[in-house]
């Protein structure tokens, strides 16, 4: 257990990207109602996701992170949730069968509403408001009343997170996610994409493999590992309030946890040195991931490491690079060859969506299609030259059909990015395009393996 902590010691540092609530007394009375709320997720399953990374660490899994830029209140509904939910499993399924390593998955899901800015404040015509934190603070429309941070948001997040958890561990071992479902899981308007065929052909494989083992005498519905899977929720710790009042003692070990999702990360505005988050999370068991971008020097980050995980504790860390598709084979090689020379247990994942935003011609914020995948290379050619494991990928995705990220297989244009531009925050890879990049990253994984 992290000492000289407790789940407030965070308030004795520097906490940035935290709203200034105009009625303390209100605040105070959410956080003590959440903190009689019952916990989201449960001690044991935070652990199980740490031996599952353990595993990642060691290069014999693969960790798949995705969801939502930013979860809203306005999105909430239950095809919304099933439809990112299947995009995963698929993504998933394809990677399990060409590398035949098991996938961790892992949503930004159930929780992922608070967004860091980089100021406290907008201005619009000469007038000037708060910032819009993500709907757990204030509302995203550019009016005085709607930007006032309000406590009752973090109820009203807390609860659509305790309904989406729901609906996911339903998905999860209620028979939807049953592997005798795959062909079920194509969305109707992914036909045009030519990567929906080699989908299928998948699909008909694990199907024949399945009715072999049928015929041999084992029913996959009677076999748990085939029937049901398990999937995990994350998002930034960054609303510090809240993850406090969701701060629970796990009754079986006394350690404590965060129980608003299995893994929490640390952006890469708050992971500097005296900060409030990193104080925070030293002291959770849950896995912790950690952003890693061009300012992170080796020498900060071993710091972090050695704060965050001085046990060193196989899963409990999770690195999540994001430098951009031309920096990072010059940015990301002097921080695996620090971790590696202190021997940090760590999983190396990438975030090839942050560092390659761009504003297209019509005023439009969106991510190239190639750009991302080009860091994703980058990524995995690093690993390969340093003799690291690249274990995972962290996107922000959906399973709707929108048009917020440019190119893939059915060509997104600039043009057709007013089309359906739906995102609350950044833009999104689509269903298509999240379907294409798992079977460019098998290839690469592949490649990695062999
Ligand atoms: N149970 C295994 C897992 O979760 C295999 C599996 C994968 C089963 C996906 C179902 C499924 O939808 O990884």
């Amino acid at each position: 257990m992290a000492t000289n902590w407790t789940p407030t010691s965070w308030q004795a540092h520097e906490a940035r990207q935290m709203p200034t609530y105009p009625d303390a007394a209100a605040f105070t009375r959410a956080t003590d109602t959440l903190s009689n709320f019952p916990p989201l997720v449960f001690a044991g399953e935070a652990r199980d996701l740490t031996a599952d990374l353990a595993r990642v660490a060691e290069g014999k899994a693969f960790l798949l992170q995705g969801g939502d830029c930013a979860e809203s209140f306005a999105e909430f509904h239950p095809n919304n949730i099933r439809d990112t939910f299947r995009v995963i499993l698929q993504m998933a399924v394809v990677m399990t069968f060409a590398s035949k390593l098991p996938t961790v998955k892992l949503g930004r899901m159930a929780g992922q509403f608070a967004k860091p800015r980089s100021g406290d404040f907008e201005e619009q015509n000469g007038v000037s408001l708060p910032s819009y934190r993500g709907d757990i603070v204030n509302d995203i429309s550019f009016e005085a009343l709607g930007r006032a941070p309000d406590p009752q948001r973090m109820i009203q997040a807390y609860n659509q997170s305790a309904a989406t958890l729901n609906l996911l561990r339903a998905f999860s071992n209620g028979g939807y996610a049953n592997l005798h479902q795959v062909h079920a899981w194509t969305h109707d308007f992914m036909g045009r994409s030519p990567w929906t065929k080699q989908y299928r052909d998948i699909a008909d494989r694990i199907g024949e493999a399945l009715d072999f083992m049928a015929a041999c005498g084992i029913n996959p519905d009677t076999v748990p590992q085939l029937k049901t899977t398990q999937f995990y929720t994350s998002h930034e710790a960054l609303l510090l309030g809240y993850e406090t009042a969701l701060t629970r003692q796990d009754s079986l070990t006394g350690d404590w946890f965060d129980t608003s999702a299995h893994m929490l990360w640390i952006g890469d505005r708050t992971r500097f040195d005296g900060s409030a988050h990193v104080e925070y999370l030293r002291g959770i068991g849950n896995p912790i991931g950690m952003k890693c971008g061009p300012s992170l020097e080796p020498d900060a980050l071993l710091r972090l490491l050695d704060t965050l995980n001085p046990s060193r504790i196989p899963g409990r860390m999770t690195l999540i690079t994001r430098y951009g598709h031309d920096k990072i084979e010059a940015g990301l090689p002097p921080l695996v060859r620090a971790v590696m020379r202190e021997g940090h247990p760590v999983v190396w994942s990438c975030d090839p969506m942050h560092g390659n935003v761009i504003k297209a011609a019509n005023g439009y914020k969106t991510r190239p299609f190639e750009r991302i995948l080009a860091e994703v290379r980058g990524f995995f050619a690093v690993h390969r030259a340093e003799g690291s494991f690249g274990g995972g990928i962290h996107v922000e995705m959906t399973g709707q059909n929108v048009t917020e990220c440019t190119g893939g297989a059915v060509d997104v244009t600039e043009l057709s990015l007013s089309d359906r531009y739906h995102t609350h925050c950044d833009p999104r890879l689509n269903a298509g395009q999240s379907l294409e990049l798992a079977f460019l990253l098998a290839e690469m994984l592949n490649q990695e393996l062999a």
